[in-house]
């Protein structure tokens, strides 16, 4: 039987565990990124694992989120991450070189490697053939030092695509498409890959769209052959001499299949709150919008953007509508300047944001009191955009563009006619915003720069004999680390301080809580299915230890808020009847008895006593050997520092 590609990749990678799947496997780790908004606490966590220089072939810190400095915090977490990159190995991408995956996928990814990045859409590396994986910050440490990435060796789903797309029909309503038929949860324990003749019809970039917001799906990862397309692609970056061909074997065996004919693919739209509440852009009718926001990891590429850049030309943005345009790296910018085309998109009346994130985490840009905005985003969550009330579209760039011009959603087919759209044979190529370590001999003259922001990691203690403590907090289903960890321009810059930004833990949901559970001294959470979906944010997790949160029980959890939960060293527990999340009320009283014993023990069926109640609970806790030692030892720090002794 012929192997998968992902197979191929992960079983190269092996270190540790039996590729079974469902079993918990250890891979090397090639290749790191962090973010500005999660790396601070990565390196702090680097540091405190003690390792002089990074063991990956390559790491990057991009500096991407947190760009508006409106107080000196952000500027801050600049210094400090520039400042432990170049002690420690580390390539740094100054603010300004753009977003992560953007510029990871043009400079540095190669295919067939692995990446783990803190950050969920990671897997835009998927795009050129890597298994690129999004992580909490702790684990892109432990990577960055050396050590094995844990995941669970995952099942491998078949996307057959057949045809070619229609014109204006784009690579976001492909994986739009997959969103509408697996839902938000669909991908959890699965890697997707794309196969079949429709694979050679679309370019690197839109394949990267593709697999980017596979990030979605709550999949481990997603995947795309490396074929000719990709060597193209790497020769116009000037780096024909990292590529390989790789595939799937004819023959291997899948998990699960489904083929997409892109022929019938028509312009589709996720509408609010949810990136698998997806509708064609018929189906929603004229809706009239209030503003138009292009960019982000998931559609910044030059290519989408010259399709914008034609579709703007000579026209203006329509009277009622805002738009606002990200491109997603210096070198996209630099090219759309260069080639006359930024210009298109400055006459039209678009608003030029910097190479960044921006507002797709509300940073800026968020719209007026109910507004209705057209995002080419990859998350529509409610309050993500920074307005609490405001409806937020997912498209491609075609209709945004097509949108922004009308005042309405409009099928960018409207547009008649499609010119040919190419990449161009060579990239421009300046990689002087990446400034490269020092080396091992002179780390030590270099200072490390921390401002008064940059507070410790949070203090953790071992699992205790017993837990016994209040439900401090009971939400519902599909909760994300947005609702537990809220981002914007005004939280974000205390992504370096965890006591502070612990005070806005779980404000969309219930501003009360924080103050409650820190009341409380300890207590427990309980959520319904797929808890923390979404970003890899590992804060949502660390604001709930530092607020005292020893377990959670909830139906079912996402994959990376699951493992951030273990890292810090709270126990992750599913009810074995779905239903039994009907006997627990907030405020009650539950006890986890001998927890301790029982885990050492490796019992995976407990009983939680609710007291207040009188009733016995069944949840399971589902610990493999290494995570049981890691939550017995109070989190993945101190048992990396056990482990390193
Ligand atoms: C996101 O898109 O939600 C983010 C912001 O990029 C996060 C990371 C973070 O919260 O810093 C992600 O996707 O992991
Ligand atoms: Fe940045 Fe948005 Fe991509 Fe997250 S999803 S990395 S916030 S552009």
């Amino acid at each position: 039987m012929g192997l998968t590609l992902t197979e191929k990749i992960l079983r190269a990678h092996l270190v540790d565990g039996e590729y079974v799947k469902g079993q918990e496997i250890g891979i090397r780790i090639d290749q790191t990124l962090t973010q500005d908004a999660t790396g601070t606490m990565a390196y702090l966590e680097f540091e405190a694992i003690g390792v002089p220089r990074v063991k990956t072939e390559r790491s990057v810190a991009y500096i991407d989120h947190n760009t508006l400095q409106n107080g000196f915090e952000n500027a801050d977490d600049h210094r400090f991450i520039g400042s432990v990159a170049k002690k420690h190995g580390i390539y740094f991408s100054r603010p300004g070189n753009g977003i992560c995956h953007q510029v990871h996928l043009e400079r540095f990814g190669i295919p067939g490697k692995t990446l783990i990045g803190s950050d969920s859409h990671t897997p835009t590396g998927g795009g050129i053939g890597m298994i690129a994986i999004g992580a909490g910050g702790l684990d892109v440490a432990v990577a960055m030092g050396g050590g094995a990435y844990y995941i669970t060796c995952p099942k491998v789903v078949r996307v057959e695509l057949t045809g070619k797309l229609s014109p204006w029909v784009s690579a976001k309503d492909v994986i739009l498409e997959v969103l509408r038929r697996m839902s938000v949860k669909g991908g959890v324990g699965k890697v997707i890959e794309y196969c079949g003749e429709g694979v050679k019809t679309l370019s690197v970039p839109e394949r990267a769209t593709i697999t980017n917001m596979g990030a979605e799906l709550g999949a481990t990862t997603s995947i795309f052959p490396s074929d000719e397309i990709t060597k193209q692609f790497l020769k116009a970056q000037c780096r024909e001499e990292v590529w390989t061909p790789l595939s799937a074997d004819d023959d291997a065996e899948y998990d699960e299949e489904f083929t997409i004919d892109l022929s019938e693919l028509v312009p589709l739209a996720a509408c609010p709150h949810s990136p698998d509440n997806v509708k064609t852009t018929h189906e929603i009718g004229k809706l009239k919008i209030d503003q138009v926001c292009i960019g982000s990891c998931t559609n910044s590429s030059l290519l989408d953007m010259l399709k914008v850049a034609h579709i703007l030309k000579g026209k203006t943005v329509h009277p009622d509508v805002s738009l606002s345009i990200a491109p997603g790296s210096k070198q996209v910018l630099n090219m759309l300047a260069q080639n006359g085309a930024l210009s298109d998109l400055i006459e039209a009346g678009a608003r030029i944001l910097e190479s960044a994130c921006g507002p797709c985490i509300g940073m800026g840009q968020s719209p007026n009191s109910k507004g209705i905005s057209l995002r080419t985003f990859n998350r529509n969550f409610e309050g993500r955009s920074g307005t609490k009330d405001g409806q937020i579209y997912l498209v491609s760039p075609e209709t945004a563009a097509a949108s922004a011009i009308t005042g309405y959603l409009t099928d960018p087919r409207e547009l008649g006619d499609m010119p040919e759209f190419r990449l161009p044979e060579i990239f421009t190529i300046n990689d002087n915003m990446v400034v490269p370590p020092v080396s091992e001999e002179e780390m030590d003259s270099v200072e490390i720069l921390r401002g008064p922001n940059i507070k410790p990691y949070p203090e953790t203690s071992p699992l205790p004999e017993t837990i016994d403590a209040a439900v401090s907090l009971k939400v519902g289903d599909n909760i994300t680390t947005d609702h537990i960890m809220p981002a914007g321009a005004k939280i974000l810059p205390l992504r370096s301080n965890i006591p502070k930004i612990s005070q806005h833990c779980f404000a969309v949901c219930d501003e009360t809580f924080p103050e409650r559970a820190k009341a409380l001294g300890k207590s427990i959470i309980v959520g319904g299915s797929n808890y923390g979906q979404g970003s890899s944010r590992e804060h949502a997790a660390l604001a709930p230890l530092y607020l005292g949160v020893k377990a959670v029980i909830v139906k079912s959890f996402a994959r990376i808020h699951r493992a951030n939960l273990v890292n810090a060293g709270i126990l992750p527990l599913t009810f074995v009847n779905e239903s039994d999340y009907d006997k627990i009320s907030q405020g009650d009283q539950l006890v986890l008895a001998d927890i301790r014993k029982s885990v050492e023990e490796g019992r995976s069926e407990l009983t939680v006593i609710n007291r207040t109640k009188g009733i016995e609970i069944p949840v399971l806790c589902e610990l493999s050997g290494r995570t049981k030692d890691i939550i017995l030892a109070g989190g993945l720090l101190d048992y990396t520092r056990e482990n390193m002794k």
